[in-house]
């Protein structure tokens, strides 16, 4: 069996040059990336993507920063557990909280700036790919 998750390089990590290195790791790991671009989320797919926290005080940054420049989108398969192990590979939400070696605790410090979305649940990867990824489903 396999599953896939919505990857997402956020504009910080964008503008760190951090792509290539993501890219690299998600796929030394032996993950397949089936679907891949480059683009400038909408507000629109932005306030869908994170419906859930609409309530939540940071909603309005969380939008405005994700939406403040180019995004690497990915599509990402592997067996089932991938979308966890994804999620173990990013780090803690919090860069404080992340272990070194994570994504997260190898290159952010800011909860706000995190460097790298990863859908949190199989279910939440069917979500978000059929948002951003619906040539794919
Ligand atoms: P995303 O969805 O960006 O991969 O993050 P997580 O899945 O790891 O964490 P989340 O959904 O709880 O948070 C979504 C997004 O909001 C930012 N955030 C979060 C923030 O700016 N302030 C906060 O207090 C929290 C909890 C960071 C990630």
């Amino acid at each position: 069996m396999s599953e896939r998750s919505f990857v997402m390089v956020k504009p910080d990590g964008v503008a760190k040059g951090l792509t290539g290195e993501i890219v690299s790791r998600i796929e030394r790991r032996g993950l397949e990336i089936v679907g891949l671009k480059k683009t400038v989320m909408t507000r629109e797919a932005a306030e869908e993507h994170y419906g859930e926290h609409r309530e939540r005080p940071f909603f309005g940054e969380l939008v405005q920063f994700i939406t403040s420049g180019p995004v690497v989108m990915m599509a990402v398969e592997g067996p089932d557990g991938a979308v966890a192990a994804l999620r173990t590979m990013m780090g803690a939400t919090n860069p404080l909280d992340s272990a070194p070696g994570t994504i997260r605790g190898d290159y952010a410090l800011e909860v706000g700036e995190n460097i790298i979305h990863g859908s949190d649940s199989p279910e939440s990867g069917v979500r978000e790919l059929g948002l951003h990824f619906p040539e794919l489903s």
